[in-house]
């Protein structure tokens, strides 16, 4: 018998999606996937995971790795994300390098570059915010002979917009034509190799970068503390589901904030996480949310191992569970 994922014709390919943070990784990755599955800010530093975005297109499946920006820094916090993006970029066939055009790229690649251990093997350049530059402006040729000398292993380049899906059509074709013969991951159809829980826990937390300033999102994690699917008898039935979760932050005054006046800033933030979580779920979601004190979680190994950031080669002094 032939199973479906082992079809002859079926072709494969996994893509590191690397870069500086904000260059527009995550929004990249949503317009390939053709809705919103990966968080996206206008603050850096909001993904802080890496992990598989999958689809398919005829009988190709491509896994986009969603990775955090990488970046310089001293926090445990943000050691344990660019060892994400590293680990992101382990057994891919190909990597995606982001440069965004509204910067000096090749400053931005080297900064890259110094901030990014893994040797890189198959890459190609994705210039990105197309849209923002005029195109009579844009002069690549002389930051693509510095790139290529500083990495070797740069095969191509695209300019592109997740805006306005300039050249996503030509680029999708090359990373058709790039896949090798191979079954696919996930036959299913499944989009990820993350579950429903962390979608939602990054649901909420891309509320809290939309809605809070400064250091504050930077501050928070959140947790779930229940997850219960209430299965219908009825098949026809809406599923439900009850999540109850924590809002961790790390001074008690940011409690305050994060609450709001008369708790409508923790009401926002439930109201509009809780809509992308019944979009994914397909399902009628009762969202419970909490916020609490706990300061230097950022610090707190049982909390960086509980949002999925274990410890890196790098990790310097941590909180252990006692
Ligand atoms: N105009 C324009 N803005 C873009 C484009 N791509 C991304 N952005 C914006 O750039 C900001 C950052 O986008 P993200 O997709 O979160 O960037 P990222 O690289 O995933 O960032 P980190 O997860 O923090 O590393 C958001 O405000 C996006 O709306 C683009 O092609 N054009
Ligand atoms: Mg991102």
């Amino acid at each position: 018998m032939l199973f479906e994922n082992q079809h002859p014709h079926n072709k494969a390919i996994m893509i590191a999606v690397l870069g500086k943070p904000n260059v527009g990784k995550s929004s990249f990755i949503n317009h390939l996937m053709g809705f919103d599955l990966t968080i996206v800010s206008s603050k850096p530093q909001t993904t802080r995971n890496q992990y598989h975005c999958a689809f398919t297109i005829d009988r190709t499946e491509v896994v986009l790795v969603d990775t955090p920006g990488v970046h310089s820094t001293a926090q445990e916090l943000n050691k344990r994300m660019n060892g994400q993006a590293q680990m992101g970029a382990e057994g891919v066939d190909l990597n995606f390098i982001l440069l965004d055009l509204t910067t000096d790229v090749v400053a931005e690649f080297k900064d890259f570059l110094k901030n990014f251990e893994h040797q890189l093997s198959k890459t190609w350049i994705i210039f990105t915010k197309a849209d923002l530059v005029k195109k009579e402006e844009l002069n690549l040729a002389s930051a693509l002979v510095k790139i290529q000398e500083l990495c070797p292993s740069v095969e191509k380049h695209f300019v592109i917009s997740s805006k306005d899906g300039h050249n996503i059509h030509e680029l999708t074709g090359a990373i058709v034509d790039a896949a090798q013969s191979a079954p696919h991951l996930y036959p299913g159809g499944d989009a990820s190799n993350m579950n429903e829980r962390f979608f939602v826990t990054e649901y909420i937390r891309e509320q809290a970068f939309r809605l809070l300033k400064e250091e504050l999102p930077y501050e928070i994690a959140v947790i779930i503390d229940e997850y219960k699917d209430i299965r219908k008898k009825d098949e026809e039935a809406i599923p439900e589901a009850h999540i109850s979760a924590s809002i961790l932050v790390n001074r008690p005054s940011q409690r305050a904030i994060v609450v709001g006046r008369g708790g409508s800033i923790i009401k926002e933030i439930g109201v509009k996480a809780r809509q992308k979580i019944e979009a994914m779920t397909g399902g009628k979601v009762h969202l419970n949310l909490h916020v609490k004190v706990s300061p230097k979680w950022f610090n707190n190994n049982y909390v960086l191992d509980e949002i999925g950031l274990p410890r890196t080669q790098k990790s310097t002094r941590v909180w252990r569970k006692k």
